[in-house]
């Protein structure tokens, strides 16, 4: 049986370019120059961000997996019991969902997978692969924000809902965004739905450093692409060799932050927006935060957006929680 393929990009993606005009030109004009890590998923950041989860330097993917290969039986008994709907958050490649979806497939559950992401590009090539894969999946693909996604799902369908939020992508907000955020999931869910969420712990902090200096450069090269994407999105003219890229630890925040620092005093261009923007010598830009967690953090969070925590994944190190959430 040939998958049923329908991508849903009616919620509003047309802004998508004004959007990251506005992002930039705020961004550059603050007195702390920053701009959205949101940014960085372009064709060639998505290709370096699949290859960054495959280096042993970032640790995160490799836990992530062991714990749904380890959990996967589990969470199917847990589900089996009625028809629902696989909802997953920013598949990436679908690798993790991969595994939870064979299993399911395996057990005769009754399902079908819906994806969410803002990435086109990422969307159609998932879409693709399952076809070929898994082809008696019944996939819809939606191709918005997740908040726009999920809440037009929530119209559409009455059955069990069981979200994905996989990838520890809830680190690269901050807490009162992810509160936020996590609150119109929850709003969009009815009593009893389930949410497997995942969140990467604190640690030592050496760990931490390697995995976002990873030894040979796809973190580096990740970061300023996001320089080529300005250049040629909005016709600028950076000097990619002009900017370094560096990664370090905040403790008090709990989170690894990652700025692009001027190399020179420079002037730089950006023609769509008619600008040019005065770069000092190791001025920095910020371009991403991506927050580790304490279990009280993650406790809190639950409790605050309305979900109860059912089980704690832990993968064998202890870096790692799949934390499994239910609608109050
Ligand atoms: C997608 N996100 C959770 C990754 C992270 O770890 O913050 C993105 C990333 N940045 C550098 N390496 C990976």
């Amino acid at each position: 049986m040939v998958a049923k393929l329908k991508i849903h990009n009616d919620c509003g993606l047309e802004n998508e370019k004004i959007e990251f005009m506005h992002d930039v030109l705020v961004g550059l004009s603050s007195e702390k120059k920053k701009i959205p890590s949101k940014y960085f998923y372009d064709e060639a950041g998505s290709e370096l961000f699949n290859q960054i989860t495959r280096h042993p330097d970032y640790y995160l993917t490799a836990c992530e997996l062991e714990i749904l290969r380890s959990f996967r039986k589990e969470i199917a008994q847990l589900l089996k019991k009625e028809p629902f709907n696989l909802i997953e958050l920013g598949p990436g490649e679908g690798i993790k969902s991969r595994l939870l979806i064979e299993q399911f497939l395996s057990d005769h559950l009754s399902f079908n997978y819906c994806t969410i992401d803002i990435s086109k590009n990422y969307l159609e090539q998932l879409v693709r692969r399952f076809n070929q894969q898994l082809p008696s999946l019944q996939i819809i693909a939606i191709n918005s924000d997740f908040s726009d996604g999920i809440k037009w799902l929530g119209n559409k369908s009455k059955k069990r809902n069981f979200v994905l939020f996989l990838g520890s992508s809830i680190g690269n907000f901050n807490i009162p965004k992810s509160r936020r955020f996590l609150q119109d999931i929850r709003n969009a869910l009815h009593i009893g739905d389930y949410m497997l969420i995942s969140f990467d712990l604190r640690k030592d902090v050496d760990i931490l450093l390697h995995a976002y200096n990873d030894s040979s450069g796809l973190t580096c090269a990740f970061n300023l692409n996001l320089l080529h994407r300005i250049n040629r999105e909005l016709q600028a003219n950076f000097n990619i060799d002009s900017f370094a890229h560096y990664s370090t630890y905040n403790a008090h925040e709990g989170a690894m932050e990652s700025f692009l620092i001027s190399r020179e005093n420079q002037l730089v261009t950006i023609a769509s927006l008619n600008r040019d923007f005065m770069f000092e010598k190791f001025e920095s830009i910020h371009v991403e935060s991506s927050y580790k967690y304490l279990f009280s953090q993650i406790d809190k969070l639950a409790e605050n957006s309305h979900f109860e925590i059912k089980k704690t994944y832990l993968d064998t190190k202890g870096y790692f929680v799949n934390s499994l959430w239910q609608a109050k």
